[in-house]
């Protein structure tokens, strides 16, 4: 994965104007405009989003970037500075689901479909991207292709759509041109997120809040460790765990299962678990409390209690990890050693099943907290992990 060219911080005056030759020296004319979409790190409410639930993700400095131009005749070129293998032409008549394998630009190939789809006259671009959200790490690296070709074609087509409207769009290509049936965290806290807050948003009817989230002002600091195992949503357990989520509610006669609260789903565990299916109970159970610790955590925030937060952080990992089974070994590797060299509290982000942990920590721990980490990583003779601040950082933007 390209984290750009050494030295040249991604987004500044020198990424772009790299960008912009690599586009040039591509396609032979110059880019129209340069974009940018962050990765993103969830605080809190995870598994929620394909339950009407709520989450609290913040976008990463880390973007996607992307030098775009219109072409007259609705084809699709498409260029990634981080993977081998040239230009991706799709013509205008080939662009639908699974009509060819197009790997990568299956990702900004699929945004372009999805806004024509929706009656959007979205024409045909040459894309150069390049990337620095770390991939397979559970930091929305997929969310960040889609979600800056979405904001290029707006722009460039004069589409008028909102960012909400796009990450709409962005989830839908993800949905169906890709085939990952996520929910619609990842491509809206990519369109949505603003510097320096979380984003309160509510699954259901997509209402947004931010909140103010100052972790220098009180003396905190958020650490990513990403584990550096790999995942993949695509593997089905994420669709599994979906399906069980949809069953659950159903057998509680309710729409989703952010409709049930704690107090309720403990009073019903025998719609849930017949015999040798308290699987299905735990798995709702995670949803349940994990959208209360949402409430929770934005309620601390507001009342300016940040420091409180960490232990519903913790929570949500135990119940991730015991309720909803979506963990692995680094993941409670890095969440227990966070903790044991006290941390305020940690728990894995993202789909799971590898990826990254958040650790919230004050800065005068942060440095002791990463070295137990890595040094037990290095003990279990894990990969060392990658740790760095997580900096509440802008959603989606124009560069250039
Ligand atoms: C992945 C998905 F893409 C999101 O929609 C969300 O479900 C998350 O896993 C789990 O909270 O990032």
């Amino acid at each position: 994965n390209g984290t750009g060219t050494a030295h040249t911080a991604p987004g500044s005056a020198t990424d772009v104007t790299g960008l912009t030759g690599a586009f040039t020296a591509l396609y032979g004319t110059a880019p129209e405009g340069v974009w940018a979409a962050p990765g993103r790190v969830n605080l809190i409410g995870e598994h929620t989003d394909y339950n009407d639930g709520f989450v609290l993700p913040l976008a990463l400095p880390h973007t996607a970037r992307a030098a775009v131009a219109r072409r007259a005749d609705g084809a699709l070129r498409l260029h990634s500075a981080d993977v081998p293998g040239g230009v991706v032409e799709v013509a205008a008549g080939e662009l639908a689901p699974g009509a060819r394998d197009l790997g990568w630009a299956a990702y900004p190939a699929g945004v372009v479909w999805a806004l024509r789809e929706a009656g959007h006259e979205a024409g045909g671009i040459d894309l150069h991207l390049r990337s620095a959200v770390p991939t397979g790490a559970g930091l929305s690296s997929s969310a960040a292709l889609e979600t800056v070709t979405a904001l290029a074609v707006n722009d460039l087509y004069g589409l008028g759509l909102p960012p909400g409207e796009l990450a709409r769009l962005a989830q839908r290509a993800e949905n169906d041109f890709v085939g990952v049936p996520c929910g619609i965290m990842d491509q809206t806290a990519s369109a949505c997120c603003a510097e320096g807050h979380a984003l309160h948003l509510d699954t259901r009817d997509l209402t947004r809040r931010q909140v103010p989230f100052d972790l220098a002002a009180e003396g905190l600091r958020l650490l990513v460790v990403d584990t550096r195992v790999s995942h993949d949503l695509a593997d089905g357990a994420y669709a599994e765990r979906r399906a069980s989520c949809e069953e659950a509610a159903r057998r509680l006669g309710v729409p989703a299962l952010r409709d049930v609260t704690p107090e309720e789903l403990a009073q019903a565990p025998g719609r849930l678990a017949g015999p040798g299916e308290e699987t299905l109970f735990r798995r709702a159970r995670h949803v349940v409390t994990e959208n209360r610790r949402v409430e929770e955590v934005v309620a601390l925030l507001a009342a300016g209690d940040t420091h409180a937060v960490g232990p519903l952080l913790t929570a949500g990992h135990a119940s991730l990890r015991d309720d909803f089974e979506v963990s692995c070994a680094e993941l409670d590797l890095a969440v227990g050693t966070a903790c044991a060299a006290g941390a305020l509290g940690a728990r894995m982000t993202g789909g799971g099943f590898g990826g990254s942990a958040i650790v919230l920590v004050t800065e005068a721990a942060a440095v002791t907290v990463a070295e137990a980490v890595s040094a037990a990583f290095a003990a279990a003779g894990h990969r060392a992990p990658r740790i760095f601040p997580a900096v509440p950082s802008a959603g989606a933007r124009r560069l250039a």
